[in-house]
């Protein structure tokens, strides 16, 4: 019988030499992205809506089917910029269970943020929640695509049309992804992307609105561009939210391979898959085989009554062997300053939001992991997983 590898947790060595990271970048085809970088030098037009931003607008639109894409600086920024062209305002409901720039796009702009719990299953808002929390100060709802999974698309779409009240969402992890078979993006007054560089379609630091709003979308670039209407008149207050050329020329490389990268997430996924049916306590989470995903994370729910070991522990166990699983979105922007603070009670209200993000473990996935890399990892999580089990059983625990 060969010798049980000992865990790098109690002292063997790291199964892994180089880290191996949540997140990490697909690279495209490096010979077309310094071509398209040459181009743009030899051009010397190196932002402020560039030939390389449009086309990429373009290719989003036509990704999408959506009329109009106003390519932003990050997801984030396009998220402040699209709740505030929408006019919301006053008080909006959010997930606590989405990443913190969700809420921190309103609270910049002095928007309170009201936190309604999710469904268990989708791990996206629980419209049950929401409505409850609509109030005369509501101007509208922000929802997350969590995992690129689609919201409650329909019932928010009631929920915003009975009360009066904009709807966007946070879109920034479901690019390819569809509902209904109709793409991400077209819900809503506008959808947001991101394509961060741990995004599975990538322009460094970028994101974008997409919308069939043609008004909304006027606004936007204007907001964009510090509000300028023309070289010397300035319409309304603005920021900067461009997109760069060069970030347009990574963004674009990415696009040319985005059917390829979702066969490589979908294999990974299935790999995985594969590997941890038969790890007691850990549940992969499953995508709509009927409609599009992009399989970009491999989120893990861990049940510890099963496991004997928690969340926690796991990802400790894992980074031990220099694998750099992450907690998202631990603990809820609730638990997360200013919120805390300033609704210090909020988390009474949002069970599922506690129990989910104390359970959801995200493993390394996309190109720079291969099927070795998998097996070795579900192999750590099977090893600590039994050894768990036989401990606690063998004291009675
Ligand atoms: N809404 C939602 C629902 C989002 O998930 C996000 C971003 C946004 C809005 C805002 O979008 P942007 O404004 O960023 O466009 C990371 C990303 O920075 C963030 O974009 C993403 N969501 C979030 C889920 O993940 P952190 O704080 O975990 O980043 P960090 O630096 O720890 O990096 C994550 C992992 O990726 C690490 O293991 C290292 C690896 N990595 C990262 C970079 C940048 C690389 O290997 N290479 C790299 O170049 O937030």
């Amino acid at each position: 019988m060969p010798k049980r590898r000992k865990l790098a947790i109690l002292g063997g060595s790291p199964l892994f030499a180089e880290k191996l990271h949540v997140g990490r970048p697909n690279i495209g085809d490096r010979a077309a992205l310094l071509e398209r970088i040459n181009q743009m030098l030899d051009r010397r037009w190196l932002t402020n809506d560039g030939p390389l931003v449009k086309e990429l607008e373009q290719t989003i639109c036509q990704i999408v089917g959506t009329a109009h894409c106003v390519a932003m600086c990050n997801a984030t920024v396009a998220l402040e910029i699209a709740t505030r062209a929408a006019g919301m305002s006053g008080e909006v409901i959010v997930p606590s269970y989405t990443f913190v720039a969700t809420a921190h796009c309103l609270s910049w702009q002095k928007i309170t943020t009201v936190f309604a719990d999710i469904d268990p299953e989708s791990q996206n808002l629980d419209p049950q929640q929401v409505e409850p929390l609509v109030t005369e100060r509501t101007s509208g709802i922000l929802a997350t695509h969590v995992w690129g999974r689609p919201a409650a698309i329909n019932d928010l779409h009631s929920i915003a049309k009975r009360h009066g009240l904009k709807l966007i969402f946070d879109a920034a992890h479901a690019l390819g992804c569809s509902f209904d078979g109709q793409m991400i993006g077209q819900f809503g007054d506008a959808e947001v992307f991101s394509f961060h560089a741990t995004k599975f379609i990538n322009s460094c630091e970028g994101g974008a609105v997409v919308t069939n709003d043609d008004d909304l979308a006027a606004r936007m670039r204007l907001m964009r561009n510090f509000g300028f209407l023309d070289l010397d008149r300035v319409e309304h207050v603005g920021t900067n939210g461009k997109m760069s050329e060069i970030c347009a020329a990574m963004g674009l490389t990415s696009l040319d391979q985005m059917n390829a990268t979702v066969t490589a997430n979908l294999e990974r996924y299935e790999i995985y898959k594969r590997e941890l049916q038969d790890i007691t306590g850990l549940r992969l989470i499953a995508y709509d085989q009927t409609e599009r995903n992009n399989f970009q994370y491999i989120v893990v729910d861990v049940d510890e009554s099963q496991t004997r070991l928690a969340r926690d522990v796991l990802v400790q166990v894992l980074h031990a062997e220099r694998v750099l699983a992450r907690r998202y979105f631990y603990p809820g922007c609730h638990r997360l300053e200013p919120y805390r603070t300033m609704f210090p009670q909020v988390g009474d209200r949002l069970p599922i939001t506690e129990r989910v993000a104390s359970r959801v473990m995200v493993l390394p996935t996309g190109t720079a992991v291969n099927e070795d890399d998998i097996v070795n990892i579900c192999s750590i999580l099977r090893t600590a997983i039994q050894c768990a089990v036989q401990i606690r059983d063998k004291l009675g625990l």
